[in-house]
Protein backbone atom coordinates (compact mmCIF):
# COMPACT_ATOMS: atom_id res chain seq x y z
CA UNK A 1 0.00 0.00 0.00
CA UNK A 2 3.47 2.24 -0.07
CA UNK A 3 3.12 3.80 -3.89
CA UNK A 4 0.44 6.48 -4.01
CA UNK A 5 -0.96 6.60 -0.67
CA UNK A 6 -2.57 9.75 -0.87
CA UNK A 7 -5.74 11.93 0.27
CA UNK A 8 -7.81 9.19 -2.28
CA UNK A 9 -6.33 6.83 -0.18
CA UNK A 10 -6.74 8.25 3.12
CA UNK A 11 -11.02 8.22 2.40
CA UNK A 12 -11.24 4.73 0.96
CA UNK A 13 -9.04 3.15 3.78
CA UNK A 14 -11.16 4.57 6.32
CA UNK A 15 -13.92 3.68 4.49
CA UNK A 16 -12.90 0.08 4.21
CA UNK A 17 -11.67 -0.07 7.64
CA UNK A 18 -15.33 0.50 8.81
CA UNK A 19 -16.12 -2.45 6.67
CA UNK A 20 -17.17 -1.01 3.40
CA UNK A 21 -17.30 -3.35 0.47
CA UNK A 22 -19.47 -1.92 -2.21
CA UNK A 23 -19.92 2.17 -3.08
CA UNK A 24 -22.53 3.35 -5.57
CA UNK A 25 -21.04 6.21 -7.84
CA UNK A 26 -19.68 7.33 -10.77
CA UNK A 27 -16.50 8.22 -11.89
CA UNK A 28 -15.13 11.41 -12.88
CA UNK A 29 -12.39 13.56 -13.72
CA UNK A 30 -12.18 14.83 -10.62
CA UNK A 31 -12.73 11.76 -8.33
CA UNK A 32 -10.21 9.39 -10.08
CA UNK A 33 -7.69 9.52 -7.21
CA UNK A 34 -10.55 8.23 -4.91
CA UNK A 35 -11.72 5.65 -7.23
CA UNK A 36 -7.65 4.29 -8.10
CA UNK A 37 -7.69 2.62 -4.79
CA UNK A 38 -11.15 0.94 -4.41
CA UNK A 39 -9.97 -2.19 -6.07
CA UNK A 40 -6.56 -2.79 -3.53
CA UNK A 41 -9.54 -2.16 -0.98
CA UNK A 42 -11.49 -4.80 -1.72
CA UNK A 43 -14.17 -2.33 -2.43
CA UNK A 44 -16.45 -3.02 -5.27
CA UNK A 45 -17.38 0.03 -7.45
CA UNK A 46 -21.15 -0.24 -8.46
CA UNK A 47 -21.78 2.17 -11.72
CA UNK A 48 -25.92 3.47 -11.67
CA UNK A 49 -26.31 5.48 -14.92
CA UNK A 50 -27.25 8.39 -13.08
CA UNK A 51 -26.02 10.07 -9.51
CA UNK A 52 -29.70 9.46 -8.21
CA UNK A 53 -29.82 6.41 -8.79
CA UNK A 54 -26.78 5.70 -7.15
CA UNK A 55 -28.30 7.87 -4.13
CA UNK A 56 -31.30 5.57 -4.11
CA UNK A 57 -29.18 2.41 -4.65
CA UNK A 58 -27.12 3.60 -1.74
CA UNK A 59 -30.82 4.30 0.54
CA UNK A 60 -32.06 1.26 -0.20
CA UNK A 61 -29.01 -0.86 0.77
CA UNK A 62 -28.95 1.32 3.82
CA UNK A 63 -32.62 0.01 4.66
CA UNK A 64 -32.33 -3.83 3.90
CA UNK A 65 -28.41 -3.70 5.83
CA UNK A 66 -28.96 -1.44 8.14
CA UNK A 67 -25.32 -0.81 7.28
CA UNK A 68 -24.35 3.01 5.90
CA UNK A 69 -24.86 3.43 2.14
CA UNK A 70 -22.04 5.19 0.35
CA UNK A 71 -22.43 7.19 -2.84
CA UNK A 72 -18.98 8.72 -4.65
CA UNK A 73 -19.35 11.02 -7.18
CA UNK A 74 -17.35 13.81 -8.80
CA UNK A 75 -17.83 17.37 -8.23
CA UNK A 76 -20.66 20.47 -9.24
CA UNK A 77 -23.41 18.70 -11.32
CA UNK A 78 -22.99 14.73 -10.12
CA UNK A 79 -23.21 15.89 -6.91
CA UNK A 80 -26.18 18.18 -7.46
CA UNK A 81 -27.50 15.08 -9.22
CA UNK A 82 -27.44 13.35 -5.91
CA UNK A 83 -28.82 16.15 -3.89
CA UNK A 84 -32.66 14.66 -4.19
CA UNK A 85 -31.34 11.22 -3.22
CA UNK A 86 -29.60 12.61 0.24
CA UNK A 87 -32.68 14.32 1.00
CA UNK A 88 -34.28 11.33 0.44
CA UNK A 89 -31.66 9.96 3.45
CA UNK A 90 -33.05 12.58 5.56
CA UNK A 91 -36.46 12.15 5.20
CA UNK A 92 -36.50 8.63 5.70
CA UNK A 93 -33.60 8.93 8.73
CA UNK A 94 -31.02 6.28 6.34
CA UNK A 95 -28.27 6.70 6.90
CA UNK A 96 -25.68 8.08 4.16
CA UNK A 97 -22.58 9.03 2.92
CA UNK A 98 -21.68 10.79 0.18
CA UNK A 99 -18.16 11.36 -0.90
CA UNK A 100 -17.62 14.28 -3.82
CA UNK A 101 -14.60 15.54 -5.29
CA UNK A 102 -14.59 19.04 -5.01
CA UNK A 103 -12.42 22.26 -6.76
CA UNK A 104 -8.92 22.97 -5.86
CA UNK A 105 -7.99 24.35 -2.99
CA UNK A 106 -8.48 28.28 -3.18
CA UNK A 107 -10.35 28.50 -5.87
CA UNK A 108 -13.66 27.74 -4.35
CA UNK A 109 -16.45 30.43 -4.33
CA UNK A 110 -14.12 32.63 -6.65
CA UNK A 111 -16.50 32.27 -10.00
CA UNK A 112 -13.10 31.55 -12.09
CA UNK A 113 -14.91 29.01 -14.84
CA UNK A 114 -13.59 26.28 -13.97
CA UNK A 115 -14.83 22.83 -14.92
CA UNK A 116 -17.73 22.01 -12.56
CA UNK A 117 -18.00 25.02 -10.94
CA UNK A 118 -21.13 25.88 -8.46
CA UNK A 119 -20.94 28.42 -6.47
CA UNK A 120 -20.51 26.79 -2.83
CA UNK A 121 -22.15 23.21 -3.26
CA UNK A 122 -21.19 22.14 -0.11
CA UNK A 123 -23.17 24.54 1.49
CA UNK A 124 -26.29 23.53 -1.06
CA UNK A 125 -25.49 20.36 1.00
CA UNK A 126 -25.86 21.44 3.78
CA UNK A 127 -29.02 22.48 3.73
CA UNK A 128 -30.31 19.47 2.95
CA UNK A 129 -28.07 16.41 5.10
CA UNK A 130 -27.34 16.46 8.65
CA UNK A 131 -24.02 18.08 7.82
CA UNK A 132 -21.88 18.45 4.53
CA UNK A 133 -18.42 19.38 5.02
CA UNK A 134 -15.59 20.31 2.59
CA UNK A 135 -11.99 19.01 3.94
CA UNK A 136 -8.88 20.78 3.87
CA UNK A 137 -6.36 17.81 4.13
CA UNK A 138 -5.94 14.50 3.50
CA UNK A 139 -5.79 13.49 7.73
CA UNK A 140 -8.45 16.37 7.72
CA UNK A 141 -10.59 14.02 4.71
CA UNK A 142 -9.92 10.41 6.77
CA UNK A 143 -11.21 11.90 10.20
CA UNK A 144 -14.05 13.76 8.80
CA UNK A 145 -15.22 10.20 7.08
CA UNK A 146 -14.02 8.53 10.61
CA UNK A 147 -16.50 11.09 12.18
CA UNK A 148 -19.01 10.46 9.51
CA UNK A 149 -19.52 6.88 10.66
CA UNK A 150 -19.60 7.60 14.57
CA UNK A 151 -23.02 10.03 13.41
CA UNK A 152 -24.05 6.41 12.49
CA UNK A 153 -24.14 5.14 15.74
CA UNK A 154 -26.22 6.25 18.75
CA UNK A 155 -28.90 8.42 17.22
CA UNK A 156 -31.06 8.71 14.63
CA UNK A 157 -29.38 8.00 11.21
CA UNK A 158 -28.80 10.71 8.75
CA UNK A 159 -27.19 11.48 5.43
CA UNK A 160 -23.45 13.62 5.87
CA UNK A 161 -21.47 14.38 2.84
CA UNK A 162 -18.13 15.51 2.50
CA UNK A 163 -16.26 17.21 -0.88
CA UNK A 164 -12.92 16.63 -0.66
CA UNK A 165 -10.82 19.37 -3.20
CA UNK A 166 -9.12 17.27 -5.83
CA UNK A 167 -5.79 19.15 -4.19
CA UNK A 168 -6.57 17.05 -1.07
CA UNK A 169 -6.74 13.80 -2.82
CA UNK A 170 -3.73 13.96 -5.25
CA UNK A 171 -1.85 15.13 -1.18
CA UNK A 172 0.45 12.46 0.30
CA UNK A 173 -0.50 10.71 3.01
CA UNK A 174 0.81 8.43 5.26
CA UNK A 175 -1.86 8.21 8.00
CA UNK A 176 -3.40 5.44 9.23
CA UNK A 177 -7.62 4.95 8.97
CA UNK A 178 -8.65 5.34 12.64
CA UNK A 179 -12.41 3.64 12.93
CA UNK A 180 -14.63 5.57 14.77
CA UNK A 181 -15.82 4.76 18.48
CA UNK A 182 -19.45 3.80 18.79
CA UNK A 183 -21.64 6.20 20.73
CA UNK A 184 -24.15 4.90 22.95
CA UNK A 185 -27.88 5.47 22.55
CA UNK A 186 -29.28 7.44 25.28
CA UNK A 187 -30.77 5.18 27.95
CA UNK A 188 -34.35 5.83 29.10
CA UNK A 189 -34.63 7.01 32.83
CA UNK A 190 -35.41 3.73 34.70
CA UNK A 191 -38.09 5.72 36.66
CA UNK A 192 -40.10 6.48 33.43
CA UNK A 193 -39.54 2.90 32.19
CA UNK A 194 -41.34 1.42 35.44
CA UNK A 195 -44.05 4.18 35.35
CA UNK A 196 -44.39 3.11 31.39
CA UNK A 197 -44.50 -0.82 32.18
CA UNK A 198 -46.94 -0.23 34.68
CA UNK A 199 -49.50 1.97 32.77
CA UNK A 200 -48.89 -0.53 29.77
CA UNK A 201 -49.83 -3.95 32.15
CA UNK A 202 -53.02 -2.29 33.77
CA UNK A 203 -54.34 -1.57 30.11
CA UNK A 204 -57.46 -3.38 28.90
CA UNK A 205 -56.60 -2.08 25.65
CA UNK A 206 -52.94 -1.74 24.98
CA UNK A 207 -51.79 -0.94 22.06
CA UNK A 208 -48.45 -0.59 19.91
CA UNK A 209 -47.14 1.53 16.63
CA UNK A 210 -43.56 0.75 15.53
CA UNK A 211 -41.71 2.97 13.43
CA UNK A 212 -38.72 2.69 11.09
CA UNK A 213 -36.77 3.33 14.37
CA UNK A 214 -37.57 0.19 15.66
CA UNK A 215 -36.67 -1.80 12.34
CA UNK A 216 -33.79 -3.48 15.14
CA UNK A 217 -36.05 -4.37 17.72
CA UNK A 218 -38.41 -6.92 16.19
CA UNK A 219 -37.08 -9.34 18.74
CA UNK A 220 -38.40 -7.10 21.75
CA UNK A 221 -41.41 -5.56 20.09
CA UNK A 222 -43.23 -9.09 19.41
CA UNK A 223 -41.97 -10.39 22.74
CA UNK A 224 -43.81 -7.11 24.59
CA UNK A 225 -46.64 -7.22 22.32
CA UNK A 226 -47.14 -11.08 23.37
CA UNK A 227 -47.01 -10.29 26.81
CA UNK A 228 -49.61 -7.50 26.78
CA UNK A 229 -51.67 -8.84 24.37
CA UNK A 230 -51.27 -5.64 22.38
CA UNK A 231 -52.39 -5.43 18.75
CA UNK A 232 -49.13 -4.09 16.51
CA UNK A 233 -49.62 -1.94 13.86
CA UNK A 234 -46.37 -0.08 11.93
CA UNK A 235 -45.98 3.04 9.87
CA UNK A 236 -44.63 2.18 6.28
CA UNK A 237 -40.98 2.41 7.56
CA UNK A 238 -41.81 0.08 10.10
CA UNK A 239 -43.34 -2.34 7.75
CA UNK A 240 -42.18 -5.81 9.23
CA UNK A 241 -41.08 -4.87 12.65
CA UNK A 242 -43.60 -7.55 13.74
CA UNK A 243 -44.58 -10.33 11.42
CA UNK A 244 -47.17 -9.22 9.70
CA UNK A 245 -48.46 -12.84 9.39
CA UNK A 246 -48.46 -12.82 13.30
CA UNK A 247 -51.45 -12.76 15.21
CA UNK A 248 -50.85 -9.61 16.59
CA UNK A 249 -50.13 -8.25 13.93
CA UNK A 250 -52.33 -5.15 12.00
CA UNK A 251 -50.09 -4.36 9.60
CA UNK A 252 -48.81 -0.93 8.17
CA UNK A 253 -51.73 0.63 8.20
CA UNK A 254 -51.58 3.83 10.32
CA UNK A 255 -52.67 5.94 7.78
CA UNK A 256 -56.40 3.98 7.96
CA UNK A 257 -59.63 5.93 10.32
CA UNK A 258 -59.90 2.32 11.34
CA UNK A 259 -56.60 1.91 12.71
CA UNK A 260 -56.79 5.62 14.03
CA UNK A 261 -59.74 5.45 15.72
CA UNK A 262 -58.86 2.02 17.53
CA UNK A 263 -55.45 3.72 18.63
CA UNK A 264 -57.92 6.70 20.53
CA UNK A 265 -60.01 4.23 21.99
CA UNK A 266 -56.41 2.59 23.66
CA UNK A 267 -56.03 3.35 27.27
CA UNK A 268 -52.34 2.59 26.95
CA UNK A 269 -50.95 3.23 23.24
CA UNK A 270 -46.94 3.01 23.29
CA UNK A 271 -45.38 4.43 20.53
CA UNK A 272 -41.72 3.55 19.15
CA UNK A 273 -39.50 5.26 16.74
CA UNK A 274 -41.91 7.34 14.45
CA UNK A 275 -42.89 10.98 14.28
CA UNK A 276 -46.01 9.94 13.39
CA UNK A 277 -45.80 12.68 10.78
CA UNK A 278 -48.66 13.78 8.27
CA UNK A 279 -47.27 11.46 5.54
CA UNK A 280 -47.68 8.61 7.62
CA UNK A 281 -51.21 9.40 8.94
CA UNK A 282 -52.60 10.81 5.37
CA UNK A 283 -54.42 14.03 7.17
CA UNK A 284 -55.66 11.71 10.29
CA UNK A 285 -53.88 11.79 13.51
CA UNK A 286 -52.99 9.45 16.08
CA UNK A 287 -54.40 9.91 19.99
CA UNK A 288 -54.58 7.77 22.86
CA UNK A 289 -56.11 8.35 26.04
CA UNK A 290 -52.62 7.70 27.25
CA UNK A 291 -49.40 7.89 25.32
CA UNK A 292 -46.25 6.50 26.16
CA UNK A 293 -43.59 7.60 23.67
CA UNK A 294 -40.25 6.25 22.84
CA UNK A 295 -37.32 7.77 20.44
CA UNK A 296 -33.83 7.97 20.16
CA UNK A 297 -34.04 11.48 19.07
CA UNK A 298 -35.25 13.87 21.96
CA UNK A 299 -37.09 16.26 19.44
CA UNK A 300 -39.43 13.55 18.31
CA UNK A 301 -40.70 12.58 21.86
CA UNK A 302 -43.85 15.00 21.42
CA UNK A 303 -44.38 15.72 17.74
CA UNK A 304 -47.42 15.39 16.25
CA UNK A 305 -48.94 13.85 19.35
CA UNK A 306 -49.05 14.44 22.79
CA UNK A 307 -46.70 11.97 24.96
CA UNK A 308 -48.14 11.23 28.62
CA UNK A 309 -44.68 9.55 29.36
CA UNK A 310 -41.75 9.78 27.30
CA UNK A 311 -38.61 7.35 27.06
CA UNK A 312 -35.75 8.75 24.88
CA UNK A 313 -33.72 5.89 24.01
CA UNK A 314 -32.70 2.82 21.18
CA UNK A 315 -35.88 0.92 20.49
CA UNK A 316 -34.64 -2.26 21.32
CA UNK A 317 -33.39 -1.57 24.12
CA UNK A 318 -35.88 0.54 25.56
CA UNK A 319 -38.92 -2.24 24.80
CA UNK A 320 -36.72 -4.83 26.36
CA UNK A 321 -36.50 -2.70 29.63
CA UNK A 322 -40.04 -2.22 29.53
CA UNK A 323 -40.84 -6.03 29.18
CA UNK A 324 -38.19 -6.69 31.65
CA UNK A 325 -40.40 -4.29 34.28
CA UNK A 326 -43.72 -5.18 33.60
CA UNK A 327 -45.00 -6.66 36.84
CA UNK A 328 -45.35 -9.60 37.41
CA UNK A 329 -48.78 -10.13 39.13
CA UNK A 330 -50.62 -8.79 35.35
CA UNK A 331 -53.20 -10.45 33.66
CA UNK A 332 -52.11 -10.52 29.52
CA UNK A 333 -55.18 -8.61 27.84
CA UNK A 334 -56.88 -12.60 26.07
CA UNK A 335 -58.31 -10.67 24.07
CA UNK A 336 -55.54 -8.90 21.73
CA UNK A 337 -55.74 -11.26 19.28
CA UNK A 338 -59.13 -11.13 18.66
CA UNK A 339 -58.83 -7.28 18.83
CA UNK A 340 -55.96 -7.14 16.22
CA UNK A 341 -58.09 -9.65 13.99
CA UNK A 342 -61.09 -7.69 14.05
CA UNK A 343 -58.77 -4.77 13.36
CA UNK A 344 -56.95 -6.18 10.41
CA UNK A 345 -60.12 -7.03 9.19
CA UNK A 346 -61.50 -3.28 9.91
CA UNK A 347 -58.08 -2.09 7.79
CA UNK A 348 -58.26 -4.49 5.19
CA UNK A 349 -61.90 -3.22 3.67
CA UNK A 350 -60.63 0.28 4.18
CA UNK A 351 -57.73 -0.35 2.04
CA UNK A 352 -59.34 -2.21 0.10
CA UNK A 353 -61.43 0.82 -1.36
CA UNK A 354 -58.22 2.37 -2.81
CA UNK A 355 -56.69 -0.20 -3.99
CA UNK A 356 -58.72 -1.96 -6.87
CA UNK A 357 -56.93 -4.04 -8.70
CA UNK A 358 -53.38 -3.55 -7.07
CA UNK A 359 -54.67 -5.93 -4.23
CA UNK A 360 -54.85 -8.34 -6.50
CA UNK A 361 -51.80 -7.96 -8.24
CA UNK A 362 -49.80 -7.24 -5.03
CA UNK A 363 -51.48 -10.85 -3.85
CA UNK A 364 -50.26 -12.39 -6.96
CA UNK A 365 -46.48 -11.32 -6.63
CA UNK A 366 -46.74 -11.34 -2.67
CA UNK A 367 -47.95 -15.09 -3.50
CA UNK A 368 -44.99 -15.93 -6.67
CA UNK A 369 -42.25 -14.36 -4.11
CA UNK A 370 -39.96 -16.49 -1.51
CA UNK A 371 -41.22 -15.38 1.88
CA UNK A 372 -37.89 -13.42 2.45
CA UNK A 373 -37.86 -11.71 -0.63
CA UNK A 374 -37.18 -7.71 -0.84
CA UNK A 375 -39.67 -5.40 -2.49
CA UNK A 376 -39.42 -1.87 -4.06
CA UNK A 377 -41.71 0.13 -4.66
CA UNK A 378 -42.19 3.54 -6.00
CA UNK A 379 -44.29 7.02 -5.54
CA UNK A 380 -47.05 4.99 -7.08
CA UNK A 381 -50.50 3.71 -6.45
CA UNK A 382 -49.64 0.25 -6.92
CA UNK A 383 -46.90 0.69 -4.08
CA UNK A 384 -48.90 3.22 -1.58
CA UNK A 385 -52.25 1.99 -1.85
CA UNK A 386 -51.11 -1.89 -2.57
CA UNK A 387 -47.54 -3.31 -1.39
CA UNK A 388 -48.20 -1.38 1.91
CA UNK A 389 -51.38 -3.11 2.69
CA UNK A 390 -51.22 -6.27 0.48
CA UNK A 391 -48.01 -7.26 0.71
CA UNK A 392 -46.69 -8.63 4.00
CA UNK A 393 -43.66 -9.29 5.01
CA UNK A 394 -41.91 -11.44 7.72
CA UNK A 395 -39.94 -9.17 8.85
CA UNK A 396 -38.68 -5.39 8.84
CA UNK A 397 -35.80 -4.54 6.31
CA UNK A 398 -37.94 -5.90 3.52
CA UNK A 399 -39.61 -3.30 2.25
CA UNK A 400 -37.86 -0.32 0.31
CA UNK A 401 -39.97 2.59 -0.41
CA UNK A 402 -39.96 6.31 0.62
CA UNK A 403 -43.19 7.55 2.35
CA UNK A 404 -41.91 10.99 3.45
CA UNK A 405 -39.88 12.26 1.00
CA UNK A 406 -41.90 10.37 -1.38
CA UNK A 407 -39.57 10.42 -4.83
CA UNK A 408 -40.36 8.91 -7.75
CA UNK A 409 -37.75 7.16 -9.89
CA UNK A 410 -36.70 5.62 -6.55
CA UNK A 411 -37.71 1.77 -7.13
CA UNK A 412 -35.81 0.83 -9.80
CA UNK A 413 -32.35 1.40 -8.39
CA UNK A 414 -33.37 0.57 -5.08
CA UNK A 415 -33.62 -3.20 -6.08
CA UNK A 416 -29.96 -2.61 -7.24
CA UNK A 417 -29.01 -1.94 -3.73
CA UNK A 418 -31.47 -4.03 -2.17
CA UNK A 419 -29.47 -6.79 -3.99
CA UNK A 420 -26.38 -5.81 -3.36
CA UNK A 421 -27.38 -5.30 0.38
CA UNK A 422 -28.29 -9.10 0.14
CA UNK A 423 -26.38 -10.84 -2.19
CA UNK A 424 -27.82 -13.62 -3.85
CA UNK A 425 -31.59 -13.13 -1.82
CA UNK A 426 -34.49 -12.33 -3.78
CA UNK A 427 -35.16 -8.70 -4.70
CA UNK A 428 -38.06 -7.84 -6.84
CA UNK A 429 -39.66 -4.51 -8.07
CA UNK A 430 -42.98 -3.41 -8.12
CA UNK A 431 -43.79 0.18 -9.44
CA UNK A 432 -45.70 2.31 -11.88
CA UNK A 433 -45.16 3.00 -15.70
CA UNK A 434 -44.93 7.04 -14.30
CA UNK A 435 -41.72 6.09 -11.88
CA UNK A 436 -40.16 3.81 -14.28
CA UNK A 437 -39.76 6.19 -16.56
CA UNK A 438 -37.41 8.87 -13.77
CA UNK A 439 -34.92 6.17 -13.86
CA UNK A 440 -35.14 3.43 -16.49
CA UNK A 441 -31.84 3.57 -17.60
CA UNK A 442 -31.00 1.63 -14.27
CA UNK A 443 -32.11 -1.63 -15.96
CA UNK A 444 -28.71 -1.89 -17.24
CA UNK A 445 -26.81 -1.45 -14.65
CA UNK A 446 -28.54 -4.75 -12.87
CA UNK A 447 -27.74 -6.37 -16.15
CA UNK A 448 -24.65 -5.78 -15.63
CA UNK A 449 -24.44 -7.24 -12.25
CA UNK A 450 -26.39 -10.30 -13.27
CA UNK A 451 -29.28 -10.02 -11.03
CA UNK A 452 -32.27 -11.83 -11.65
CA UNK A 453 -34.55 -9.29 -10.64
CA UNK A 454 -38.46 -9.33 -11.62
CA UNK A 455 -38.69 -5.77 -12.61
CA UNK A 456 -43.01 -5.71 -12.22
CA UNK A 457 -44.27 -2.26 -14.39
CA UNK A 458 -47.87 -1.47 -13.98
CA UNK A 459 -49.26 0.25 -16.25
CA UNK A 460 -51.98 2.58 -16.20
CA UNK A 461 -51.16 4.90 -19.42
CA UNK A 462 -49.24 7.83 -16.85
CA UNK A 463 -50.11 9.92 -13.54
CA UNK A 464 -53.08 7.97 -12.43
CA UNK A 465 -52.85 9.58 -8.79
CA UNK A 466 -52.10 13.33 -10.13
CA UNK A 467 -55.18 12.24 -13.04
CA UNK A 468 -57.32 11.41 -10.28
CA UNK A 469 -56.22 14.56 -8.49
CA UNK A 470 -57.21 16.79 -11.35
CA UNK A 471 -60.63 14.96 -12.02
CA UNK A 472 -61.40 15.51 -7.72
CA UNK A 473 -60.65 19.47 -8.66
CA UNK A 474 -62.44 19.42 -11.57
CA UNK A 475 -59.44 20.07 -13.69
CA UNK A 476 -59.26 18.32 -17.09
CA UNK A 477 -56.72 15.96 -17.64
CA UNK A 478 -53.84 17.74 -17.87
CA UNK A 479 -49.58 16.40 -18.29
CA UNK A 480 -50.61 13.44 -17.03
CA UNK A 481 -51.85 10.88 -19.75
CA UNK A 482 -48.76 9.69 -21.34
CA UNK A 483 -47.40 7.69 -24.32
CA UNK A 484 -46.17 4.17 -22.74
CA UNK A 485 -42.43 3.19 -24.61
CA UNK A 486 -42.85 -0.81 -25.43
CA UNK A 487 -41.19 -1.52 -22.47
CA UNK A 488 -40.56 -4.81 -23.09
CA UNK A 489 -38.49 -4.32 -26.34
CA UNK A 490 -36.91 -1.47 -24.17
CA UNK A 491 -36.00 -3.69 -21.79
CA UNK A 492 -34.40 -6.23 -24.56
CA UNK A 493 -32.27 -3.44 -26.00
CA UNK A 494 -30.45 -2.94 -22.95
CA UNK A 495 -29.77 -6.79 -22.53
CA UNK A 496 -32.45 -7.91 -20.14
CA UNK A 497 -35.71 -10.05 -20.81
CA UNK A 498 -39.06 -8.44 -21.07
CA UNK A 499 -42.40 -9.68 -21.46
CA UNK A 500 -46.18 -8.04 -22.05
CA UNK A 501 -49.38 -9.35 -20.22
CA UNK A 502 -52.53 -7.80 -19.47
CA UNK A 503 -53.77 -10.34 -16.65
CA UNK A 504 -52.18 -10.31 -13.33
CA UNK A 505 -52.87 -13.97 -13.53
CA UNK A 506 -49.85 -14.30 -15.42
CA UNK A 507 -47.52 -12.88 -12.71
CA UNK A 508 -46.80 -16.19 -10.60
CA UNK A 509 -45.43 -17.64 -13.79
CA UNK A 510 -43.49 -14.86 -15.17
CA UNK A 511 -42.03 -13.80 -12.04
CA UNK A 512 -41.08 -17.74 -11.38
CA UNK A 513 -39.06 -17.30 -15.08
CA UNK A 514 -37.78 -13.68 -14.04
CA UNK A 515 -35.96 -15.11 -10.54
CA UNK A 516 -34.75 -18.00 -12.49
CA UNK A 517 -33.54 -15.97 -15.41
CA UNK A 518 -29.93 -14.50 -16.00
CA UNK A 519 -30.33 -11.10 -15.36
CA UNK A 520 -33.33 -9.06 -14.64
CA UNK A 521 -36.54 -9.37 -16.27
CA UNK A 522 -39.38 -6.66 -16.85
CA UNK A 523 -42.93 -7.67 -16.97
CA UNK A 524 -44.90 -4.72 -18.25
CA UNK A 525 -48.01 -5.18 -17.17
CA UNK A 526 -50.40 -3.10 -18.81
CA UNK A 527 -53.90 -2.19 -16.94
CA UNK A 528 -55.07 1.01 -18.83
C1 LIG B 1 -39.73 13.39 -8.15
C2 LIG B 1 -41.21 13.52 -8.17
N1 LIG B 1 -41.82 14.26 -9.11
C3 LIG B 1 -43.17 14.37 -9.12
C4 LIG B 1 -43.93 13.74 -8.19
C5 LIG B 1 -45.45 13.90 -8.22
N2 LIG B 1 -46.15 12.63 -8.45
C6 LIG B 1 -46.62 11.87 -7.45
S1 LIG B 1 -47.34 10.48 -7.96
C7 LIG B 1 -47.07 10.86 -9.58
C8 LIG B 1 -47.51 9.91 -10.65
C9 LIG B 1 -46.68 8.65 -10.68
O1 LIG B 1 -47.02 7.86 -11.78
P1 LIG B 1 -46.92 6.28 -11.73
O2 LIG B 1 -45.63 5.86 -11.15
O3 LIG B 1 -47.26 5.76 -13.08
O4 LIG B 1 -48.03 5.90 -10.67
P2 LIG B 1 -49.63 5.98 -10.80
O5 LIG B 1 -50.06 7.20 -10.06
O6 LIG B 1 -49.97 6.07 -12.25
O7 LIG B 1 -50.11 4.73 -10.18
C10 LIG B 1 -46.42 12.09 -9.69
C11 LIG B 1 -46.03 12.71 -10.98
C12 LIG B 1 -43.23 12.96 -7.22
N3 LIG B 1 -43.85 12.27 -6.25
N4 LIG B 1 -41.89 12.84 -7.26
MG1 LIG C 1 -49.01 5.18 -13.90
Amino acid sequence: MSEHRNGGAAVVETLAAHGVNAIFGIPGTHNLELYRHFGKAGIRAITPRHEQGAGYAAEAYARVSGRPGVVVTTSGPALTNAMTAAATAYGESQPMLLLSSGLPTGTEGRDLGQLHEAKNPSGAMDQLVRWSRRVRGADEAAAAVTEAFGTFTGRRPRPVHIEIPIDVLEQTWSGEPRVCTSVAAPHADPGHVRRAAALLAAATQPMIIAGGGAVDAQAEVTALAEALGAPVATTVNGKGVVDESHPLSVGASIRLRALQRAAAESDALLVVGTELGDSDLWEGQIRGRTVIRCDIDPAQLDKNCPADLALQGDAATTVAALLAALPADRVTTATGSARAAALRAACRDEASNDAGAYAEINAAVRAALPADAVLAGDSSQVTYFGSVHFFDVPAPRRFCYTPGFATLGYGLPAGLGASIARPGAPVAVLLGDGALMFSVQELVALVEQRLSVPVIVVDNGGYQEIRDQQAARNIPPIGVELRTPDLAALAVAMGAHGVRTTSSADLPELIAGALDADGPTLIHLDIR
